[in-house]
C-alpha cells in the first residue's frame, strides 16, 4: 500500500501544481458553446468535466491514459501463461499515469489480497434480500452495508482536514476494489448455486479469484475475466456510472456512497444493463423463431418488429461513439480465437453484419454500430455463465477500477463541489423574448 500512495501523492502534486499553472494563464478561454438543444438533450458535446484516467474518442474508441486496448493487451503484465491483461495493472495505469511492470501489479495484486476481508454483516444484509432480488440491487445494497468500512467517513467525522481527503479516497478505494469480487461471487452463488459458496484462493491474482470464487476454474474464462474487467474499466467521466460516482462524491460523500450511486446508474437498460438486454433479447428471437442459429434475413425481420415495437435494439448505438466499439471487437476476437463455431457468438456475429444498415435506415439514429455490451454476454455463456441478469454486477466490479481511481484523482486535486446551472422552460421563453438572461452568469 505505501509505494501506491507515495507514488500517487508525488504524481498528484505535480498535476496539481500544472493544472493551477494552467488555469493561471488559460483560465478564461473558452471551451466551446452551448446550443439550446443541447441542454433539452442529455448535454451531449459539452465539456464539463475532468477526468485523468481515459479519453474518449468519437471514431477511434477508448484510449486509457493514451492506451488502446490492443495496446493493453500487448503491452500490461498477464498472468503466467495467459495472453490477456491483468486489471490490476489497469488500474496502476489510470491511477499513476505510468505503464506498471510485473512487480508493480503483483505488488497491487497482493495489496487486494490482504485487505479482500468481507465483514459477516455484509453477507448477513444480502441474505436479508429476498432471493428474486435484482442481483444489481444486491450489490448496491451489500456496498451501502460495507459503508461501515469507510475511513473517509470516520476520519471526517472525526475533523479530518482537506489535504488529508486523497488518503482517505485511496485507501476507501483499494478496499472495495478489493472486496467486491467477493461480493459479487457471493451473490452469484447465492442466487444461482443454492448458496454453496466458494472460498477465495489468496494466491490468485484479481480476477482468477474472482472466477474461482463464482465457480468457474476453467483457464481460459479467467483469461475471459480478465480482458471483461480490463475493458470494462473506464470510458472517460460523462458517462452514467462514472459521471454519478463523480457528482455524488463531490459533495464530500464517502468513496463507498459514490460508487454505489455509480452502481445504481450503471443498473439501467440505456446504460450497463443493456448487457442482460441483449441475451435476454437474443433468447427471445431464439424461441419465437424456433432455432439457436437464426438466419440474417430472420433476424432482419426481428429487428424490424423490435424498432416497430417501439423498443430500442440493445447492444447498439452510443451517446459519444461513432464507429464500432473497440471493445465489442476485442470481445468478437476473443470468440474467434476460443469458440469460432459457438451458435450464439456466430448469431452476435451475424447480429453485426445485419443491424447496422437497418438502424441508419430510420435516418435518426447517431451510431448505427455496437457497443460493448452487444458482446459480453455470449462469451459468458459459453462458458455455462446463462443467468444474464448478473451481467451488469461483472461490469460494475469492473468498473470500480476507473471510477475509483478517478475519484482519487477529484480529492487529490480538490475539486469542488459539482453544481451546474438549470434552467426552466418558463426561463427559456423569456430568455428567447429578450426578456430574461438566464444565462448570464448572474451568480
Ligand atoms: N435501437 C433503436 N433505436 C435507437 C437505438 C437502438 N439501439 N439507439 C438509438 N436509437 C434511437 C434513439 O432512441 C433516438 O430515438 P428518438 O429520437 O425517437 O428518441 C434516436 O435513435 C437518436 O438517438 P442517438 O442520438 O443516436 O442516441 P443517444 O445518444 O440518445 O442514446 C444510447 C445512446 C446508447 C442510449 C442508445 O443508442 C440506446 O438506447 N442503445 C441501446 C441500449 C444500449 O445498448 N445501451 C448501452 C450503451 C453502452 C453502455 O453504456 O454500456
Amino acid at each position: 500500500m505505501e509505494s501506491i500512495k507515495d507514488k500517487f501523492k508525488a504524481k498528484s502534486e505535480i498535476v496539481a501544481a500544472e493544472i493551477k499553472d494552467l488555469l493561471k494563464e488559460h483560465g478564461n478561454r473558452k471551451i466551446g458553446e452551448v446550443t439550446l438543444s443541447q441542454v433539452y438533450q442529455g448535454m451531449r458535446g459539452i465539456t464539463g468535466l475532468v477526468t485523468e484516467t481515459s479519453l474518449l474518442d468519437a471514431q477511434e474508441g477508448i484510449r486509457f491514459r493514451g492506451y488502446t486496448i490492443p495496446e493493453l493487451q500487448e503491452k500490461l503484465p498477464k498472468a503466467k501463461g495467459g495472453t490477456e491483461p491483468l486489471p490490476e495493472g489497469l488500474f496502476h495505469l489510470m491511477l499513476l499515469g505510468e505503464l506498471p511492470n510485473e512487480q508493480e501489479v503483483s505488488h497491487i495484486t497482493s495489496v487486494l489480497q490482504r485487505i479482500s476481508h468481507v465483514p459477516n454483516h455484509v453477507f448477513a444484509t444480502i441474505e436479508a434480500t429476498p432471493i428474486s432480488t435484482h442481483p444489481m440491487t444486491q450489490f448496491v445494497i451489500a456496498i451501502m452495508a460495507l459503508q461501515t468500512e469507510s475511513t473517509f467517513a470516520k476520519e471526517y467525522a472525526a475533523g479530518m482536514a482537506k489535504k488529508d481527503y486523497w488518503e482517505a479516497t485511496l485507501y476507501d478505494s483499494l478496499t472495495l476494489i478489493a472486496r467486491l469480487p467477493r461480493i459479487a461471487a457471493y451473490i452469484y452463488r447465492r442466487k444461482y448455486k443454492n448458496g454453496d459458496h466458494i472460498q477465495p484462493d489468496g494466491l490468485m491474482d484479481w480476477s482468477g479469484n474472482f472466477a474461482h470464487m463464482m465457480g468457474y476454474d476453467n483457464e481460459e474464462f479467467k483469461e475471459l475475466m480478465r480482458l471483461y474487467m480490463t475493458i470494462h474499466a473506464d470510458h472517460e467521466g460523462g458517462n452514467v456510472s462514472a459521471h454519478a460516482t463523480h457528482l455524488v462524491g463531490s459533495s464530500l460523500s464517502d468513496p463507498y456512497l459514490a460508487f454505489a450511486a455509480g452502481m445504481n446508474g450503471l443498473a439501467g437498460p440505456l446504460h450497463g444493463l443493456a448487457n442482460q438486454e441483449v441475451i435476454k433479447w437474443i433468447y427471445e428471437m431464439q424461441e419465437k423463431l424456433d432455432t439457436d442459429l437464426p438466419a440474417k434475413e430472420q433476424i432482419a425481420q426481428y429487428v424490424q418488429e423490435t424498432i416497430t415495437a417501439g423498443k430500442v435494439v440493445p447492444g447498439y448505438g452510443h451517446a459519444v461513439l461513432r464507429k464500432t466499439d473497440p471493445r465489442f471487437t476485442a470481445q468478437m476476437e476473443f470468440g474467434k480465437k476460443h469458440m469460432p463455431e459457438d451458435k450464439l457468438c456466430r448469431t452476435i456475429w451475424n447480429i453485426y453484419e445485419t443491424v447496422p444498415p437497418i438502424l441508419q435506415s430510420l435516418g435518426k439514429i447517431k451510431n448505427p454500430w455496437p457497443n460493448v455490451d452487444a458482446h459480453s454476454g455470449a462469451l459468458l455463456v459459453h462458458y455455462g455463465m446463462v443467468e444474464y441478469e448478473f451481467y451488469t454486477v461483472l461490469f460494475g466490479v469492473s468498473r470500480a477500477l476507473g471510477v475509483l481511481a478517478s475519484l482519487c484523482w477529484d480529492r487529490s486535486l480538490n475539486f469542488p463541489l459539482e453544481r451546474p446551472k438549470s434552467v426552466t422552460t418558463d426561463s427559456v421563453k423569456l430568455w428567447l423574448e429578450g426578456k430574461d438572461e438566464i444565462w448570464e452568469n448572474k451568480q
